[in-house]
C-alpha cells in the first residue's frame, strides 16, 4: 500500500497501464524521485540528458503505441524545458502526460527560488491542467488527466508542488462535501456519421470520375478499409507524412507523400481530380489540394473540429476512419471505367523511376537522396522509421518504400528540429525487438541528438535487438533553410548563419561505445547499410553529403524559380554546383541577359 502521495500517483499510474516514464531529475521532484526508488522498476524511470528529450520520448511512446506517453520533470527550470516536446504532443494530437514540481505550497507567491507559474505556463499545450493541493486530490487529478489526454489526444499536465509529493497518501478521500471518488479506465468509443451524411457522401463519390483521396494518420488502423475504398472508387492514394505507414508504398496506386516534400504523382492526382475524399488528415499545405471548386469534397475525421478546413467539403463525415469507411463501403458503386485509375498508376510508376534516376544522380561527395534509396532496398522487415526537421525528411519522405508492418513518424505539425533521436530511442523502449532507424540532420544533432546517445549507451544492454541506427546526414549546413532562403525569400545562402561546424558523430558514437561509420563514397552506402543493420550494437551512419542537391517541391512555381534565379545573382557561394545539379538548367530561363 503506497505510503506517500509520490508513492501512490506512481502505483495509480501503473493501475493505468503506464510502465515507463521518460525524466529528469531535480528537487522539485524530490518525492517522486524517492517513489521511483521505492517502486523497483515499476514503473520504470528512463534518465534522459535533457527534459525536453522526455517529453519527445513521451510522444514518441504514444506515437508508436495505443498508450499515453509521460514524462516527468523538476519545478522551473526542468519544467520549462519540457514545453517544446508537449508542444509537439499537442500539434500531432498525442496523449500524454506531464508530471512536474513546484515550490512548497507555503513558499508560493513569494517569488521564491525556481517559482514559476507553472499553471500558466502548461496552460496553452495542456487539455487539462491542475495543481495537486491536497493529498486527496492526487487520486482524481490522476484519472481525470489521462482521461482526457486520451479522450483529447492531447496533453495534460499535474503540478505537484514538493511536500505535497512527501504527504500521507490518500488513496481513498474522506466521506465529506466536497470529495470526489474518481476510477481508472478507458475505451474509446465507435464513432459513425449520420445515416443521412453517409449516403450524400457516398452519392458524391459514385458521380465523381476521378477521384483522389489524402490519408494521415488517422486512417492507420483502416489499412484494409482505405484499400477497398480507393479499389471500388479506381482513386489513386496520396499520404500526409504523419499517415505514410497507414498504407504501404509497393501498392502501384499510392501516389506516395504529398506537399512540399511530395511527389510529382500526388501533385498530378490532386491536381486532375474531380473528386477528393480525405481520411483523417489536417494536411496544413492548401495548395497541392485541388483548386477551390474544381473537385468535390468528403472527409472523414473523427474531430469534429478539424473538418472543412483546408478544402470546402461538400460532404463532411465525423467518424473514425475505420468504422466510417465501413459504413460507407457498401453504399459506393464500382467504377467500371478504370482508365484515371491507369493513368495514376503511370504517374506512380514514372514517380519511382525519377526517384531511382535522382538517387543516382552524382553528387559531391555523396548523394543524400542516395542515402536513403540504398536503405530502402533493405529496409528490415517490422522497422520503425523516424526523421527528424531537415533536408534529410524530405529523402526519408520521398525515397523509402514502407512496407506493411512498418511504423514511421515525424514531427508533423510543429516540424521541429529534434525528435529524430529521441522518437527513436521511446520506440526502442517501446518495441526493443524491432529494428529502429533514424534519420537525423548534423545540425539536429549537434542540438540534442547526440547527447540521447549517452542515454542509448546507458539502457542498450535491456534490448535483446540491438538493430538502432542513427543516420547523420553530414552536410555542414542547416540546408533546409539554406534552401527556403534561394526558393521562398531569393536570398542567397550567408554562410554566417547557415554553416555549421563539421562535427565527426561516427567518431563521436565510438566514444560513448555505440558503433560509429562514416561514409564519403557512394558505393560504399550498401554495404555500411548492412553493417550498421546486422551490428552487435546501435550505431550511427554518418554520411558526407552533397548540400548542393536541392529538396525540390514536386512543383516548381514560376515565382520560386524566379526568386531562386535571383538568390544566384545576388552571389550564392555555392552557385556553380547548385546552378548545375539543382534545376537541370531550368533555371537559366530566368536569369537575366539569358
Ligand atoms: C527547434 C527548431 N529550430 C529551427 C528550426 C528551423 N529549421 C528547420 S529545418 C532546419 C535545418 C536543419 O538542419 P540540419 O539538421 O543540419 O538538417 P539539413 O537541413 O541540413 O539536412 C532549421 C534550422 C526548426 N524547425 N526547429
Ligand atoms: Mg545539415
Amino acid at each position: 500500500m503506497a505510503q506517500l502521495v509520490a508513492d501512490y500517483v506512481l502505483e495509480r499510474l501503473t493501475e493505468w497501464g503506464v510502465h515507463r516514464i521518460y525524466g529528469y531529475p531535480g528537487d522539485g521532484i524530490n518525492g517522486f524521485l524517492g517513489a521511483f526508488d521505492r517502486a523497483n522498476g515499476d514503473p520504470d524511470f528512463i534518465q534522459v540528458r535533457h527534459e525536453e528529450m522526455s517529453a519527445f520520448m513521451a510522444c514518441g511512446h504514444a506515437k508508436f503505441t495505443d498508450e499515453i506517453g509521460v514524462c516527468i520533470a523538476t519545478s522551473g527550470p526542468g519544467a520549462i524545458h519540457l514545453l517544446n516536446g508537449l508542444y509537439d504532443a499537442k500539434l500531432d494530437h498525442q496523449p500524454v502526460l506531464a508530471i512536474v514540481g513546484q515550490q512548497k505550497r507555503m513558499s508560493l507567491g513569494s517569488s521564491y527560488q525556481q517559482e514559476v507559474d507553472l499553471q500558466s505556463l502548461f496552460k496553452d499545450v495542456s487539455e487539462f491542467v491542475q495543481v495537486c493541493m491536497d493529498p486527496a486530490q492526487a487520486r482524481h487529478l490522476v484519472d481525470r488527466a489521462i482521461r482526457v489526454a486520451l479522450a483529447r489526444r492531447g496533453v495534460s499536465t499535474i503540478i505537484f508542488p514538493g511536500d505535497v509529493q512527501e504527504e500521507k497518501a490518500v488513496p481513498h478521500p474522506p466521506r465529506a462535501h466536497g470529495a470526489v471518488f474518481s476510477s481508472i479506465g478507458f475505451s474509446q468509443p465507435r464513432i459513425v456519421p449520420q445515416e443521412g451524411d453517409l449516403d450524400r457522401a457516398a452519392e458524391i463519390l459514385n458521380r465523381g470520375q476521378k477521384v483522389a483521396m489524402l490519408i494521415g494518420q488517422g486512417a492507420a488502423d483502416a489499412a484494409d478499409e482505405v484499400l477497398e475504398t480507393s479499389e471500388l472508387l479506381g482513386a489513386g492514394v496520396a499520404k500526409a507524412l504523419l499517415g505514410r505507414a497507414a498504407l504501404p508504398d509497393d501498392l502501384p496506386f499510392v501516389t506516395g507523400p504529398i506537399g512540399l516534400l511530395g511527389s510529382r504523382a500526388s501533385y498530378d492526382l490532386m491536381k486532375g481530380c474531380d473528386t477528393l475524399l480525405m481520411v483523417g488528415s489536417s494536411f496544413p499545405y492548401s495548395e497541392f489540394l485541388p483548386e477551390e471548386g474544381k473537385a468535390k469534397g468528403v472527409q472523414i475525421d473523427i474531430d469534429p473540429t478539424m473538418i472543412g478546413l483546408r478544402y470546402p467539403m461538400d460532404a463532411q463525415l465525423i467518424g473514425g476512419a475505420k468504422e466510417t469507411l465501413q459504413a460507407l463501403i457498401p453504399r459506393l458503386v464500382r467504377k467500371e471505367d478504370r482508365s484515371w485509375r491507369n493513368d495514376i498508376e503511370g504517374w506512380v510508376e514514372d514517380w519511382w523511376n525519377l526517384v531511382e534516376h535522382r538517387a543516382l544522380m552524382d553528387a559531391d561527395p555523396v548523394n543524400p537522396q542516395r542515402v536513403v534509396h540504398e536503405l530502402s532496398k533493405q529496409l528490415p522487415d517490422g522497422c520503425i522509421l523516424t526523421a527528424d526537421s531537415g533536408s534529410s525528411t524530405n529523402w526519408w519522405a520521398r525515397q523509402l518504400r514502407v512496407r506493411k508492418g512498418m511504423l514511421a513518424s515525424l514531427s508533423g505539425n510543429l516540424a521541429t528540429m529534434g525528435p529524430g533521436t529521441p522518437y527513436a530511442i521511446a520506440a526502442k523502449f517501446a518495441h526493443p525487438e524491432r529494428p529502429v532507424i533514424a534519420f537525423v540532420g548534423d545540425g539536429a544533432f549537434q542540438m540534442n541528438g547526440m547527447n540521447e546517445l549517452i542515454t542509448v549507451a546507458k539502457y542498450r544492454d535491456r534490448w535483446p535487438d540491438q538493430r538502432l541506427v542513427f543516420c547523420i546526414f553530414n552536410n555542414q549546413d542547416l540546408n533546409q533553410v539554406t534552401w527556403e532562403q534561394r526558393v521562398l525569400a531569393g536570398d542567397p545562402k550567408y554562410p554566417g548563419t547557415q554553416q555549421i561546424p563539421d562535427f565527426p558523430a561516427a567518431r563521436y558514437a565510438e566514444l560513448v561505445g555505440l558503433l560509429g561509420i562514416r561514409i564519403d563514397r557512394p558505393d560504399d552506402l550498401a554495404g555500411a547499410w548492412s553493417e550498421v543493420l546486422s551490428a552487435d550494437r546501435p550505431a550511427v551512419l554518418e554520411v558526407v553529403v552533397d548540400p548542393e542537391i536541392p529538396p525540390l517541391p514536386p512543383h516548381i512555381t514560376m515565382e520560386q524559380a524566379k526568386k531562386m534565379a535571383k538568390a544566384m545573382v545576388k552571389g550564392d557561394p555555392e552557385r556553380a554546383g547548385v546552378m548545375e545539379k539543382s534545376l537541370l538548367g531550368k533555371l537559366e530561363e530566368f536569369l537575366p541577359g539569358r
